[in-house]
Formats: structure tokens, C-alpha cells, sequence
């Protein structure tokens, strides 16, 4: 039995709703190629890298396009969903995570983050809640994106834990498939329809209590 854990936590969908924003964000881009991009559509990007998200959406209506424009519009996407970060504040932690991030902090957990995402940092500092983590590991530092377990291992790394002692909470079904893979718990965040291959599933963090945490320490 180790009573110190690694707990990582995915940002977007788990700490954050920031999806409604990269939506707006993708939605002036799909527009301005004519593409028709819905909210359904926008469910196949949770999770998935910037890069690959554009692809995805070209794909949708079948746009070919050179590398000087996809750059160019991945620099006029994030520029426009940083515009909508800049409002940011504690109130969009979604309920319940603060709850969960003290009682692991005062039961001395490791508190990581695995995002895809390459602005997690900012997101984190924005809604007050950056000196939770011990450790973060975002879409700067590494090279494949989930299912790959690589961003997790390496949260479970820098906390010196051992990836069998590490629980992931996770919305997508990427960030789950690679908790699996990495030999993790997997937690997901979410409807049980879609999150299936998760060892635990929850609605959100509002029907997680102390006892649940406590048996994953306590494993
Ligand atoms: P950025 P997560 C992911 O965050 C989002 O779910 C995904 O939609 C987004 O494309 C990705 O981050 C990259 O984000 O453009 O900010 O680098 O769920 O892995 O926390
Ligand atoms: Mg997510």
C-alpha cells in the first residue's frame, strides 16, 4: 500500500469548459472556408491537438490546403481564442473541482496536470487555481498527442510515482484509452455512453466525495 498517489487531472472539460470557446473560435475559421461546422462537430476536437483539430475540420468539407495557410490559421484561431480567455476568472472552475483539489492537497496527493492543450498555463493562473498543481505537463511538452499515454507518464514521472499508483480524470475518450494504456486508474468525466472503457465514471465532480478519493489513496 503507497499512500502518496499521483492524481492528473485533463484541463479542458474537467477543470474548465473552454470547449465553447475553442467552438466559437474554429466555428469564424470553418466559416470563412465555408465549411459547415457544428456543435456535434465540435465533439470530435475534444481532446485533440491544435494541429489536429484543423485537419479535422478541413476534412469535414473536404478543403485541401497548403501549409502557409494552415499555419496562418492556426495562428488566427488561438489568437481569437485567446481573446476570449482573457475574461476568465475562478467562477468557470467547474463545480466541484475545487472541492476535490483541497482535499488532495491536504492529504499531502500528488496534484498533476495532463492537457493537450498549449495554453493551459494562463487558463490555470486566470481561474486562481495554478499553485494547486505540483506539476504540469501540457501540449509544449510533448510530441504525441492521446490516446498516446506519453503526456501522463510523464506528469507520473516529474511526480516520481509510479504510473500503477496514478489516477487520471479525463473527459475524452483519447485521455481515457491512454489513462488504460499507461496502466492508470481512469476516471472519467462525463456520460457513461461515451466514457464506457473508464474504471470509474462520474457526472461531474459534485457526485465525487471523500470516500471515493480516500479508496484511491487507500488501494
Ligand atoms: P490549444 P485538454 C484540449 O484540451 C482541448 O480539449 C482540445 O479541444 C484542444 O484542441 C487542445 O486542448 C489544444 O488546445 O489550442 O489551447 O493548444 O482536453 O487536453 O485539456
Ligand atoms: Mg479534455
Amino acid at each position: 500500500m503507497n499512500n502518496k498517489k499521483a492524481f492528473i487531472f485533463d484541463l479542458d472539460g474537467v477543470i474548465v469548459d473552454t470547449a465553447k470557446y475553442h467552438f466559437l473560435a474554429w466555428q469564424k475559421i470553418a466559416k470563412s472556408l465555408n465549411i459547415n461546422f457544428t456543435l456535434e462537430d465540435n465533439e470530435l476536437l475534444k481532446g485533440v491537438s491544435r494541429v489536429r483539430s484543423l485537419d479535422i475540420i478541413l476534412g469535414l468539407g473536404n478543403v485541401q490546403a497548403s501549409q502557409e495557410d494552415k499555419d496562418k490559421w492556426l495562428i488566427q484561431k488561438n489568437e481569437d481564442y485567446l481573446s476570449y480567455l482573457v475574461d476568465m476568472d475562478e467562477s468557470e472552475v467547474l463545480p466541484g473541482v475545487l472541492k476535490i483539489l483541497k482535499l488532495l492537497k491536504d492529504k499531502n496527493q500528488g496534484i498533476a496536470l495532463g492537457s493537450a492543450s498549449k495554453n493551459a498555463r494562463p487558463i490555470l493562473e486566470k481561474t486562481g487555481i495554478l499553485s494547486y498543481f505540483d506539476v504540469i505537463v501540457d501540449g509544449n511538452d510533448v510530441t504525441n498527442a492521446k490516446p498516446d499515454p506519453e503526456v501522463f507518464l510523464k506528469a507520473a514521472q516529474l511526480l516520481n510515482i509510479d504510473p500503477k499508483n496514478s489516477i487520471v480524470f479525463e473527459d475524452s475518450v483519447a485521455g481515457i484509452q491512454a489513462a488504460n494504456i499507461a496502466e492508470m486508474v481512469s476516471v472519467g468525466i462525463g456520460e457513461e455512453t461515451i466514457l464506457h472503457e473508464a474504471d470509474f465514471i462520474f457526472k461531474d465532480f459534485t457526485v465525487m466525495d471523500e470516500n471515493f478519493i480516500e479508496s484511491l489513496i487507500t488501494k
